[in-house]
């Protein structure tokens, strides 16, 4: 599917540096902040810097660096978070059905409590 990317969503902005954010990690290619509503203690969010609206437009799409660069950024802050010991879990929501709320690609990094059971 060829999807179009909307400059004005909050997190282009973010990269633009329009608005202010809580940074974890900034490499060539992305972007690590904390998420304003967290939803665990360790509640991250990892983006691409390039205009990419979700995970497989992404996978398809952009280039083996940034492919690189963002699989290890993440990588890097569940390091940095120290998540590993006690679990975490990744998320990446994509669409209407996947709900959504901002159309630029996003992995949630969850950590620091038992998460439950997602699927059954
Ligand atoms: P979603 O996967 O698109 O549903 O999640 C978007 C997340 O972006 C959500 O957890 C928001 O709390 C978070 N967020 C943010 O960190 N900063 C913002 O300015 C906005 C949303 I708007």
């Amino acid at each position: 599917m060829a999807y179009s990317y909307d400059d004005q969503n909050i997190f282009a902005k973010i990269l633009r540096g329009e608005i202010p954010n809580d940074t974890v990690l900034e490499t060539e290619h992305s972007l690590a902040f904390r998420d304003i509503r967290p939803q665990a203690p360790t509640h991250v969010l990892v983006i691409p810097k390039g205009a990419y609206v979700c995970y497989d437009d992404f996978a398809l799409n952009a280039s083996d660096a940034e492919i690189l660069d963002y699989t290890r950024a993440i990588g890097k802050v569940c390091e940095m978070e120290g998540v590993a010991a006690n679990g975490f879990r990744l998320i990446s929501n994509a669409g209407e059905e996947g709900v959504q709320e901002v159309p630029h690609l996003h992995v949630h990094i969850l950590a620091g409590r038992s998460l439950g059971r997602m699927l059954e």
